[in-house]
C-alpha cells in the first residue's frame, strides 16, 4: 500500500447465536460489499478482508431451532465461535500491519470475542459501548435469555462477584480466564453512549458501580468534550457499534430489537468523529444489522447506508 494509506482490516463473525433471529449473521456480506464499493471507509483508508474469524454453520440456527430450543442461547457454540473470534483480533492487532481492526456482526455477543482480543493485546484498552441497551444482564436478570444483552457481563466475569452478579453457562466462557484475557473493568474500561432501555437489573448494576453513561444531546456533547481531556490519553479505544443506536423509526429500521427514539445518523457520526479524533481507536464492531428485520428495499438501502456512514465517521481521514 502507499505509505500515507491508512488500512483497515475487516473480521467476519456471521453469527446468530446471541439472539432468536434469523438475518444478523448475513451483515458480514453486506459491509464486504460496502466495502468493495468503497463505501465503508474514507478515501485513503485500504481495506484488508482478513476473512470470517468461523464458518458462518458453526454461528448459525435457523428460527425452527431457535424455537425448539425455547429460544436459550446454545452457549456452548457460541462459545467456540466467539473463541476464534478473539484469536483472530489478537492475531490482526498484533500484526502491526493494520490501523484499525474492525469486527463484523453477527449479534452483539461477538463482542466477548472481540473485548477478549483486544484486551489480550492491550489490557488498558478503554471499551466505548454505543447501544440502545446496556447489555451488561446476567444470566439471572436477563428478561429473555439472549446472550447479546448479556455480552458485558460476561466480559467481566472473574472470581469474587456475587452470585447475583455473575454467568456460569456450564463453564462455556472459562476459556476466558485460561487463555489470559484479564476481566473488563466496568467502571473503569468501560462508558456508555446511547443507552436508553435498560432492564432492571441492569439500572442497579451500573448505577451501583457508578459506570458513565451518556444518553441525552447535551449528554453526547459533553461526552465529546471530555475526550479531548481524558485523564488516560494513552489508552486505546475499542468502539463497540450497534447499529440500533439510532432512532429505528427514521435511520435504522433493519435491526432485532428496536428501542423507541435513539440518535440521528448525524449525532453518532459527530460522537465517532470525535473518538477517530483522540487518534486512539485501534479497534471496533458492528453489530446487529439484520436486514431480513424490516421491510422494504427503501428500509434495507438506508440501514446499510446508515451504517457505512458510522463506519466512515469511525475512521479519521487522513
Ligand atoms: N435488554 C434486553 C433486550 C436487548 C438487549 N440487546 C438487544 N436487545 N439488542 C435483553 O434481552 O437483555
Ligand atoms: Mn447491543
Ligand atoms: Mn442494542
Amino acid at each position: 500500500r502507499a505509505s500515507s494509506a491508512r488500512s483497515v482490516a475487516l473480521v467476519g463473525a456471521p453469527t446468530n447465536l446471541g439472539q432468536r433471529r434469523v438475518g444478523v449473521e448475513s451483515a458480514p456480506e453486506t459491509l464486504r460489499r460496502l466495502a468493495r464499493d468503497g463505501a465503508l471507509a474514507p478515501p485513503g483508508w485500504d481495506v484488508h478482508d482478513l476473512g470470517d474469524a468461523f464458518a458462518r454453520e458453526d454461528g448459525f440456527r435457523s428460527a425452527a431451532d431457535a424455537a425448539a430450543d425455547g429460544g436459550a442461547t446454545p452457549f456452548a457454540a457460541a462459545s467456540a465461535a466467539h473463541r476464534k473470534l478473539a484469536d483472530a483480533v489478537t492475531r490482526a492487532l498484533g500484526a502491526g500491519r493494520h490501523d484499525v481492526v474492525l469486527a463484523l456482526g453477527g449479534d452483539h455477543s461477538v463482542s466477548i470475542g472481540s473485548i477478549a482480543g483486544v484486551l489480550r493485546d492491550a489490557p488498558s484498552a478503554r471499551i466505548v459501548w454505543i447501544d440502545a441497551h446496556a447489555d451488561v444482564n446476567t444470566e439471572r436478570t436477563s428478561p429473555s435469555g439472549n446472550l447479546h444483552g448479556m455480552a458485558l457481563a460476561v466480559s467481566r466475569q472473574r472470581r469474587g462477584l456475587s452470585r447475583d452478579d455473575s454467568n456460569d453457562f456450564g463453564g462455556a466462557y472459562d476459556w476466558l480466564r485460561t487463555t489470559r484475557a484479564p476481566p473488563l473493568d466496568l467502571a473503569k474500561r468501560v462508558t456508555y453512549v446511547g443507552s436508553r432501555e435498560l432492564d432492571p437489573g441492569e439500572e442497579t448494576l451500573l448505577n451501583a458501580l457508578n459506570v458513565s453513561r451518556f444518553t441525552g444531546v447535551d449528554d453526547l456533547r459533553a461526552f465529546t468534550a471530555s475526550l479531548a481531556s481524558d485523564d488516560d490519553p494513552g489508552s486505546p479505544i475499542h468502539a463497540s457499534l450497534d447499529v440500533d443506536v439510532l432512532d429505528p423509526s427514521a435511520f435504522m429500521p433493519c435491526v432485532g430489537t428496536r428501542a423507541r427514539g435513539g440518535l440521528t445518523t448525524e449525532q453518532c457520526v459527530d460522537v465517532l468523529r470525535a473518538l477517530a479524533a483522540t487518534g486512539r481507536v485501534r479497534s471496533a464492531d458492528v453489530v446487529e444489522l439484520n436486514l431480513e428485520a424490516c421491510e422494504t428495499d427503501e428500509e434495507r438501502a438506508a440501514s446499510a447506508a446508515n451504517a457505512a456512514a458510522l463506519l466512515n465517521a469511525l475512521l479519521k481521514s487522513p
